[in-house]
């Protein structure tokens, strides 16, 4: 099957490409709660500008979550505290990220490259960079960097390892946002001697004893709303403590909301020191991103968040609830 970019997409690329190509040294960057999506992308883009013997570096906000630790060259990630603001780079490389302050505190060494090439899929994506390449219609930004990676030089199997894992992370499995063509670039990767249900045991059934601790006190908190067809989980503060977890260790929890027959979105509060964070999902029905947007979080229709400042859990939960009142079903 052939898997043609439109014209518009074709020249983005192109533009991109000359860019890598005439700049010597990159950070690349993505998201804060970094997720499989933006570190296979980071790390595709990686090993692609080494193969072309420039200066990478991959710096982001949060370390890489554990589950992660398999990919190739995952341990030339670093943190902004590890490199601190004192590094320079000729253009810095932006995925899979809707804003500049989704960055967190990379920003502070964004701030000093003089060019910016932004890459993404989400559709509220501001446009922050002196290059954007934003289409909503790509599952992930990992089929993104497919095309740029293919334009590069030719795609290892380190890197369709990594590019595989972002399109299965960010598809939850190919369930979301797939088309005939993310099956052919998925089945391109696999042509590269990948093994996919290792990877797929890697990111889904590696799931920790803490973790499944946690979702046991988190059970105990779902409710329903029938009508509406909203399922809501909670997990206050206390619940890491007596579990001794993290934030990490609710993978997946809120993707097993709308795993319930007859769920339409599910909603997940997690509650921070400073705030609480909401990870909204939907089967499609309803606009999930749209709610995000109201509280300055985003996302796509099927998958949102968005984070309440100084807010404990269960005034975020009123808030979001009304909001979804409005929503048409
Ligand atoms: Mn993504």
């Amino acid at each position: 099957m052939e898997v043609k970019l439109s014209q518009r997409n074709e020249k983005k690329v192109e533009e991109i490409v000359k860019i890598l190509k005439s700049k010597d040294t990159f950070l690349i960057t993505s998201h804060i709660n970094i997720d499989g999506d933006a570190i296979g992308s980071e790390l595709a883009l990686y090993i692609c500008l080494k193969k072309l013997n420039k200066k990478v570096q991959i710096i982001n906000n949060d370390k890489i979550p554990s589950i992660f630790k398999f990919l190739p060259f995952s341990q030339k990630i670093k943190t902004y505290f590890m490199t601190g603001k004192k590094v320079n780079f000729d253009a810095g490389i932006i995925l899979d990220s809707g804003s500049l302050e989704r960055v967190g505190n990379v920003k502070e060494i964004i701030k000093k490259i003089p060019f910016i090439i932004n890459i993404d899929h989400h559709l509220t994506n501001s446009n922050f960079g002196n290059i954007n390449w934003i289409n909503p219609y790509f599952s992930s930004s990992g089929e993104m960097m497919y095309f740029l990676c293919d334009k590069l030089n030719k795609i290892d199997r380190n890197q369709a390892i990594c590019l595989y894992t972002s399109i299965l992370y960010d598809t939850c499995g190919f369930v979301h946002r797939v088309n005939k063509y993310t099956m052919e670039i998925a089945k391109r990767l696999i042509d590269k001697k990948i093994n996919p249900e290792k990877i797929a045991q890697k990111i889904f059934y590696e799931k920790s004893i803490k973790s499944v601790n946690l979702f046991k006190l988190a059970l105990n908190t779902l409710k329903f709303d029938r009508k509406r067809k909203i399922c809501i989980m909670k997990i206050p503060l206390e619940f890491y403590k007596k579990t001794k977890t993290n934030e990490e260790h609710t993978e997946g929890f809120v993707d097993f909301l709308i795993s319930i027959k007859g769920v339409e979105v599910g909603i997940l509060f997690k509650e921070k020191k400073n705030g609480t964070k909401v990870s909204m999902r939907s089967k499609g029905k309803i606009d999930v991103e749209s709610v995000a947007r109201k509280f300055d979080g985003g996302g796509h229709r099927e998958a949102a968040g968005c984070f309440l400042e100084n807010k404990k859990i269960d005034e975020v939960e009123s808030l979001i609830m009304e909001e979804l009142k409005w929503t048409e079903y």
